[in-house]
């Protein structure tokens, strides 16, 4: 069964967010198979971004991630990483539509609560990188 990784960044954990995301994840009728707090090295949160390493926003995108307590979950179920990208909405929330978590809760695309991989191959990496001795 598909699973996707889905990260409740620093803004989404301090500002209240994580009972209102797993809600929308759950309420769609997706499975939640790992979920763990978890305050990130550096060097792990650049690993994890590690595609985005030459754009300019990479330094400022590391220091964000690292700023405090993530939610690191496993999401299952059919179609769940492009489902879970459509619920997320566009990266920047000045475009993502309302309805979506990104167009409920945030405004600048430095801010935008949430993660989630973009594609089966990314998901497979990213749980494999978040959960290396399986989803415990
Ligand atoms: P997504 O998180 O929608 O998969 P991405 O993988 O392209 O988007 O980028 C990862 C994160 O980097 C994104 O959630 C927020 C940040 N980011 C992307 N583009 C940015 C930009 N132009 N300025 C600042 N931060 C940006
Ligand atoms: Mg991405």
């Amino acid at each position: 069964m598909e699973q996707t990784f889905i990260m409740i960044k620093p803004d989404g954990v301090q500002r209240g967010l994580v009972g209102e995301i797993i809600s929308r994840f759950e309420k769609k009728g997706f499975t939640l198979k790992g979920l763990k707090l978890q305050t990130v090295e550096q060097s792990f949160a650049e690993k994890h971004y590690e595609d985005l390493a030459t754009k300019p926003f990479f330094s400022g995108l590391v220091e964000y991630i690292i700023s405090g307590p993530v939610v690191a979950m496993i999401w299952e179920g059919k179609g769940v990483v492009a489902t879970g990208r459509k619920i997320i909405g566009a990266t920047n929330p000045a475009a993502s539509e309302p309805g979506t978590i990104r167009g409920d809760f945030a405004i600048h695309v430095g801010r935008n609560v949430i993660h989630g991989s973009d594609s089966v191959e990314s998901a497979t990496k990213e749980i494999g990188l978040w959960f290396p001795d399986g989803p415990n």
